[in-house]
């Protein structure tokens, strides 16, 4: 059935279109929430009551900030820094830090608010909010980065807390930026508080897995997809879009599946290896050396490079976008259908446009979507905060043991949900929902605030 928003709901969405002028992508975040929710407020009237839907479109706080800084060349630079508190119905915010260039409200609005369904269906006791800057990290020195995460938490500071909100990574923000951010957070206010953030070092009150969290969390949440129909990732062609963090554990865990990944990418363009990827020489380029996917060639004389192609041209059978937001349209998903293509699950924020998220529902292919695929990421942010809270740190096997648990809990509230409220097999629906009534009820509980 094609997507569509329910005559009570749309006035609703009216108002946030006219609220939230030229936000493009919030729209869009919201728009497939509310395309859920018509069954839900004839289930639940005390959310209609209540005016649920329309206290969550509204963030609860909204902060936008000048951020100077000197580059290496004693010029001064300006960016503008955001952190959306959107929601903490169910534990202080809780999100990552976006740096890139293209980043300005509506992309922070979107990433916040889809970020409460997905915190909300972890099961842990985390809000929902993002936050990040229009900063630009590429060809930046380490000092220039430095300098410019000290100046961000240089504001940012006042507004953190371990029972307020807890900043983490995203696009362009890793182990490094965390580490520059936490000893400025640290310098400032003369307080060792590992629980202002997540992400960091394992020397310093991080976490075992919580680098790979996002990856092996979004294709354990395809592996239940594919034991759902009966299948496994064993002998898969895959292909990963990204090479970044989520990208590189993404590849890694479909390998100890027994699935092969034979391409990934980068802005640049994608590279083909029918070998599979080589994930030594991936890591070593992206994750040491800050290159560029182009010069995996250099190394592996067979792969190809095709510079600005079109990654969702090759033949697979389960795809794992995880670049950004919008990289897969209508057309992409019905090329990845006609190749054969069966399941798909998100490891990036939004990455299938709502076109492209018809064609894969109308091809009742299984369709992951970001908000519950790539949940173990933050899932193992929270893991980090409980270890923080307990002064404690846990094992691998352990922690990921955890993280496993939590996908197939994810996995089968998405399920279920989908089912219950007559879309079987609609991760969207069910994701959206099963994430929805956990935070309506607590806003419900906790009264008009
Ligand atoms: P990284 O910065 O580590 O990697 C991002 C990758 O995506 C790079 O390969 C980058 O290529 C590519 N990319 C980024 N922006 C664009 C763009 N506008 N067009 C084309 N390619 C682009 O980020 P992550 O791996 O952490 O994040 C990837 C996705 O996963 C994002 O959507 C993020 O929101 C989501 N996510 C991340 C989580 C985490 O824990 N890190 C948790 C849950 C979701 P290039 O280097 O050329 O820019
Ligand atoms: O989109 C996301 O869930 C993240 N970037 C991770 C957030 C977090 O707090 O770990």
């Amino acid at each position: 059935m094609t997507p569509h928003i329910d005559e009570k709901v749309e006035p609703i969405f009216q108002e946030v279109l006219n609220r939230n002028p030229g936000e493009t992508e919030f729209h869009q975040a919201v728009r497939e929430v509310l395309e859920s929710l018509g069954p839900v407020l004839v289930k639940h009237p005390e959310f209609g009551h209540h005016k649920i839907i329309e206290r969550i479109c509204e963030p609860e706080r909204q902060i936008i900030f000048r951020v100077p800084w000197q580059d290496d060349e004693g010029n001064v630079q300006i960016n503008r820094g955001f952190r959306v508190e959107f929601n903490s119905a169910l534990g202080p915010y809780k999100g990552g830090l976006r740096f890139h260039p293209s980043v300005y409200l509506g992309i922070v609005k979107f990433l916040g608010f889809e970020q409460i369904f997905k915190n909300a269906l972890t099961g842990l006791p985390i809000g929902g909010g993002k936050g990040g800057s229009d900063f630009d990290p590429k060809g930046k020195s380490d000092d220039e980065i430095m300098r410019f995460c000290q100046s961000f938490m240089t504001e940012l500071y006042r507004h953190l807390g371990e029972y307020t909100d807890v900043p983490a990574g995203d696009i362009g923000v890793g182990g490094r930026e965390i580490g520059y951010m936490f000893g400025q957070y640290k310098r400032i206010t003369n307080r060792y508080e590992s629980g202002i953030l997540t992400g960091k070092g394992l020397d310093w009150g991080g976490s075992l897995v919580r680098t790979e969290a996002t990856g092996y969390g979004a294709t354990f949440f395809v592996q239940e997809m594919l034991k759902a129909r009966g299948d496994s990732f064993d002998g898969k062609i895959c292909t990963v879009s990204g090479s970044g963090n989520v990208a590189i554990y993404t590849i890694e865990k479909i390998h100890q599946l027994g699935g092969k990944v034979v391409a990934c990418s980068d802005s640049g363009g994608y590279i083909y290896d029918e070998q599979g990827i080589d994930l030594e020489l991936l890591q070593q380029l992206k994750e040491i050396e800050r290159r560029r996917i182009k010069d995996y060639l250099n190394y592996r004389k067979h792969a190809k490079y095709v510079e600005s192609g079109n990654i969702w041209n090759i033949p697979c059978q389960v795809a794992m976008p995880s670049a950004t937001q919008n990289e897969l349209n209508g057309k992409d998903a019905a090329k990845l259908v006609k190749n054969g293509c069966f399941a798909v699950g998100e490891g990036a924020n939004m990455p299938t446009t709502p076109e492209g998220i018809r064609v894969f529902l109308e091809a009742g292919i299984a369709y992951g979507p970001g908000k519950a695929a790539n949940a173990g990421g933050v899932a193992t942010s929270a893991l980090e905060m409980q270890q923080n809270a307990s002064r404690d740190s846990w094992t691998f096997e352990y922690t990921e043991q955890r993280l496993e648990q939590i996908m197939k809990t994810i996995h089968r509230l998405c399920y279920e949900n989908a089912e219950e409220y007559g879309t079987p097999g609609n991760y969207v629906n069910g994701a959206n929902i099963a994430g929805f009534i956990k935070v309506a009820n607590a806003m419900v509980a906790m009264g008009l605030v």
